[in-house]
This record gives structure tokens, C-alpha cells and sequence, in this order.
């Protein structure tokens, strides 16, 4: 059973993932629009996978006795400066989304809710996965700058990235 407080943890999660659905949305639109189908469909897949995330806390938070919260979310940037903007906001929402996952570490074992800190392990794991990758993508499309020949080579190259699911 959830204590009322890693209830509403958790529950704080599952607008985190929502949104971060949300962010890989409108990051795939922005760069369909501009043309690029392999980064575009790198994030609406990446869009899937958080959605993935969400759906998983739902159904611990459910089957633990407690009821999972479904909010309002935050409206995402849809409008960026450049790509090389774009990717780095998408670094720091995972870091942003690392130091939430590392709050409900803590707060597990402050509570000694040994279900959950197991349970939130396989966060832990992709969220390094998840910051490895966005950093990878920051470093090249820092290297290309301004060169669209190297942007277009790094659109067909994207797919070819290990995306963690
Ligand atoms: Fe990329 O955040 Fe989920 O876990």
C-alpha cells in the first residue's frame, strides 16, 4: 500500500512523463514543418516511449491501493530558435526529469517504501540512458552549426541512433 505522500510523488511523476510526451510532440511537429523527417520521426517515437513511462507509473500507483492521478499539463515550446536550441532544450528536460526521479529515490527510502525504490530502479537506468543519448545528439549538432549539408547528412543519420525504449 502507497503512503498518501509517495501516492502524491508518484502521481507528480506521471504529469512529469505526461509531459514530457508532450515536449517530444511538439519538438517532432516543429521539425516535420521544417522538413526534417529523421529527427522528426526520432522524437514522435521518443513521444511514444514517454508516454510508455507514464503508462507504467499508472499502473504501479493502481496496483499498490493508491488511484493514479491524471492532470493538466503545461503547454510544451513548439517554436525554436534553431536545432541546435531545440536539442538542448531537450537536455535539460532530462536532466530536469533525472533530479525528479532522484527526489522519489530519496523520498522511497526516507519512507522505507522498499516497492517503490525498487520499482523507480528502472528509471534510474534510463534516464542515463536517456541523458547519454541527448548529450551524443548536442555534441554533433553542436559540430554541424550552421552547415546544412552536415544537418541533412545528420537527419538520415539519427535513425540510426541506439534509442533506448
Ligand atoms: Fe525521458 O523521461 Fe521518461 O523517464
Amino acid at each position: 500500500m502507497l503512503s498518501k505522500s509517495i501516492e502524491k510523488a508518484l502521481n507528480k511523476q506521471i504529469r512529469i512523463e505526461a509531459e514530457s510526451s508532450q515536449v517530444y510532440l511538439a519538438m517532432a511537429v516543429w521539425a516535420e514543418v521544417k522538413g526534417l523527417e529523421g529527427i522528426s520521426n526520432f522524437m514522435y517515437d521518443h513521444s511514444d516511449e514517454e508516454r510508455e513511462h507514464m503508462l507504467k507509473l499508472i499502473k504501479f500507483v493502481n496496483e499498490r491501493g493508491g488511484h493514479a492521478h491524471i492532470s493538466e499539463l503545461a503547454a510544451p515550446s513548439v517554436e525554436f530558435s534553431s536545432f541546435q536550441v531545440m536539442f538542448e532544450k531537450l537536455l535539460e528536460h532530462e536532466i530536469s526529469v533525472s533530479q525528479s526521479i532522484n527526489e522519489l529515490v530519496h523520498s522511497s527510502l526516507q519512507e522505507k517504501d522498499y516497492a517503490t525504490h525498487n520499482f523507480i530502479q528502472w528509471y534510474v537506468s534510463e534516464q542515463i540512458e536517456e541523458e547519454a543519448t541527448a548529450r551524443t545528439i548536442l555534441d554533433k549538432v553542436n559540430m554541424i552549426g550552421d552547415d546544412k549539408g552536415g544537418l541533412y547528412l545528420f537527419d538520415r543519420d539519427i535513425q540510426q541512433l541506439n534509442i533506448n525504449s
